[in-house]
């Protein structure tokens, strides 16, 4: 089959809730994509930061092979013999006391958003049923409708409605916005380090920093949804390590798996996550023996092959190279590590169109909010790599 049929097939039964590029992708191998008719293409989106390691990590494969082959699934009802060394390797290599495993970026934050109210009632004695949790403009944290509900984004929300209340929204990267929100019922606040679908917004310096003594003062939980700046993106294990911060309650995923198999956690101390008793909270697959397999190996392989201080170090590069570029549509390039988002002038036209061109050129990128072209590349990519994409990006964005 060819590109055309594979799409007319996706036309024919699936749901249209993906405005996907016309590629249909068969093979992947590090930072490298290829699809049905040969071309090759530089992975420039990571699957949204979920293939840090790059694709296909050979590590990580022989781990799924080999688990695979023994024991996939128990539930939780019984134990198995992954799950405890997946959450030592976590737990060591982020700095947490407990942490509770889930599978998808969203279950992750629902079971934080629940740890938070828990901790709430149960500890800072907030009047039941009052509980408040103060999230950002422009936040993105998952589809569920509780998550959409405190959404601002229109299209997120629209037909889904009714939505759970208990959320109060502020203005991101407003540390006095944060102190001026909070009630006697607040019990957290709940942020990216980095706005990622938002359009890659970073925070003004020291915001993090203001945000951690704000909610020590007021004793409310600072949660970090990590899902997509953690693990190695912007150039650190986790983005609030820039500022040396430590939130009260850690989120991750995506990456946390190489892009194997969904797992995600959270990860907290045991004042907190010590809150839940057996039956409170869970999920079929949350904690299987294979997502923990392949998820201790993907964090071993993050770390042992130096590829969150190559993320720095190249993104540092990248970033300077494309801001560099003559080019008469680009308004600013912002972000940190190889989280990069390059924003486009109005008149520009949309960044679609550069997104299509780019692809025509062996590079795969993604609009975000419109003018925002997001280059997310794996962390293995090369200074090599990075060159032969600025010749091509250059190419496009001055054309
Ligand atoms: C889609 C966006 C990115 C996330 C953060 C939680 C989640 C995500 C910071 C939920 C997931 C994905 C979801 C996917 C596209 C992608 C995305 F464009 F939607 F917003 F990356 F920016 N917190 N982001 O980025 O994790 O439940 O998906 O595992 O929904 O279109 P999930």
């Amino acid at each position: 089959m060819r590109t055309a049929d594979y799409i007319a097939l996706e036309d024919r039964y699936g749901a249209k809730n993906y405005l996907p590029l016309d590629v249909v992708l068969t093979r992947g191998d590090g930072v490298w994509v290829y699809d049905v008719e040969g071309n090759k293409y530089l992975d420039c989106l990571s699957s949204y930061s979920a293939v840090n390691q790059g694709h296909c990590h050979p590590r990580i494969l022989q781990a799924l092979v080999d688990q695979a082959q023994k024991l996939t699934l128990t539930s939780r009802a019984f134990r198995n013999d992954r799950l405890g060394e997946f959450y030592k390797v976590l737990c060591e290599t982020t700095g947490y006391e407990m942490t509770l495993p889930m599978n998808t970026g969203a279950e992750a934050v629902e079971t934080a958003i629940k740890a938070a109210r828990k901790w709430g009632y149960r500890v800072k004695q907030v009047e039941q049923d009052k509980a408040e949790i103060i999230v950002c403009e422009g936040n993105f944290h998952g589809r569920t409708t509780t998550i959409v509900g405190f959404s601002s984004e229109p299209q997120y929300r629209e037909d889904f409605g009714p939505f759970t209340p208990g959320f109060v929204l502020i203005p991101y990267g407003d540390a006095a916005a944060l102190e001026a929100a909070i009630t006697p019922n607040t019990v957290a606040f709940l942020v990216e380090p980095i706005q990622g679908e938002g359009g890659v917004i970073v925070p003004p310096d020291g915001y993090l920093r203001a945000v951690r003594d704000i909610c020590n003062r007021h004793n409310i939980l600072f949660m970090a949804d990590e899902i997509q700046t953690g693990l190695g993106r912007t150039g650190k294990l986790f983005a609030c390590d820039h500022e040396n911060v430590r939130p009260d309650v850690m989120i991750v995923g995506k990456a946390l798996s190489g892009g194997f198999y969904p797992v995600s956690a959270v990860l907290s101390s045991r004042e907190i996550l010590g809150l839940f008793r057996p039956g409170d909270h869970g999920s079929t697959f949350g904690g299987n023996p294979l997502g923990a397999a392949v998820a201790a190996t993907a964090l071993s392989v993050l770390v042992d092959e130096g590829m969150i201080e190559n993320a720095a170090r190249l993104g540092q590069y990248f970033q300077e190279r494309l801001a560099k570029i003559p080019s008469p549509y680009v308004k600013e390039v912002r972000g940190k590590g190889l989280l990069i988002g390059v924003e486009l002038k109005p008149e520009a036209g949309g960044a679609r169109r550069f997104c299509e061109a780019l692809q025509t050129r062996g590079i795969l990128a993604k609009e975000t909010h419109t003018h925002i072209i997001r280059f997310a590349p794996p962390l293995v990519i090369t200074r090599q790599e990075i060159d032969w994409a600025l010749e091509h990006i250059t190419a496009v964005l001055t054309a």
